[in-house]
């Protein structure tokens, strides 16, 4: 069975010192570098915002960082700047081996809509794509890792396996923001659409 590791959002701002700092995330780089090798095909996505990206609580005026707003398509929590496009920040982590990388995947592009899965936008409608690239690539089972665990992870890990594919979170090699319950909750959800886990 073709098999892909897909590599969530491993960029500089979301490591220890950058802008969104999801604790001790630089510390799955090793662990998802040594797991590259084990599958036929290795997806890199990217977190890519323009500076006026609605989801950046500096576009708001008078809104905090970490607070709630709506957004056409929901609720959507405003996040300090972060993975601005061809910035640091918006780096992947400089030791995260992109030597077997088959696709580097970027979201997040459109200002008006966040995009937290891999696969769909928050508006739930907007392809990235990808679902198109991997049964092109006659892929069946996906690994998720990377950042954060509660967020991208997750809501990638959702649409993949409402996709149908067969779908693995490898919690070994994921870290999470923990934002008012949002683990147990995208746990809870992952859960229910039949996602594995290995911890
Ligand atoms: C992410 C919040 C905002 C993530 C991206 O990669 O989990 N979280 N943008
Ligand atoms: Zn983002």
């Amino acid at each position: 069975m073709t098999s892909a590791l897909i590599v969530i959002d491993v960029q500089n701002d979301f490591c220890p010192g950058g802008a969104l700092a999801v604790s001790h995330g630089d510390g799955i780089v090793a662990p998802i570098n040594a797991m590259m090798a084990g599958f036929n095909l290795c997806v890199l996505t990217q977190d890519w915002h323009p500076k006026d990206h609605a989801s950046f609580a500096s576009n708001h005026a008078g809104a905090a960082d970490f607070s709630m707003t709506t957004m056409t398509y929901g609720p959507q929590v405003l996040w300090p700047d972060h993975c601005v496009q061809s910035t640091d920040g918006a780096a992947f982590h400089p030791m995260l081996d992109l030597t077997s990388a088959d696709l580097i995947l970027r979201k997040g592009k459109n200002s008006a809509i966040d995009s937290y899965s891999a696969f769909f936008e928050n508006d739930r409608k907007t392809t990235t794509g990808l679902a198109g690239y991997l049964h092109a690539r006659a892929v069946e089972r996906v690994v998720l890792v990377g950042l954060a665990t509660d967020y991208c992870v997750a809501y990638s890990a959702v649409d993949a396996a409402t996709l149908g594919f067969q779908v693995q979170v490898d919690l070994r090699a994921c870290c999470s923001i923990n934002l008012a319950g949002s683990l147990t909750k995208a746990m809870t959800q992952m859960q229910q659409a039949g996602v594995e886990f290995k911890e």
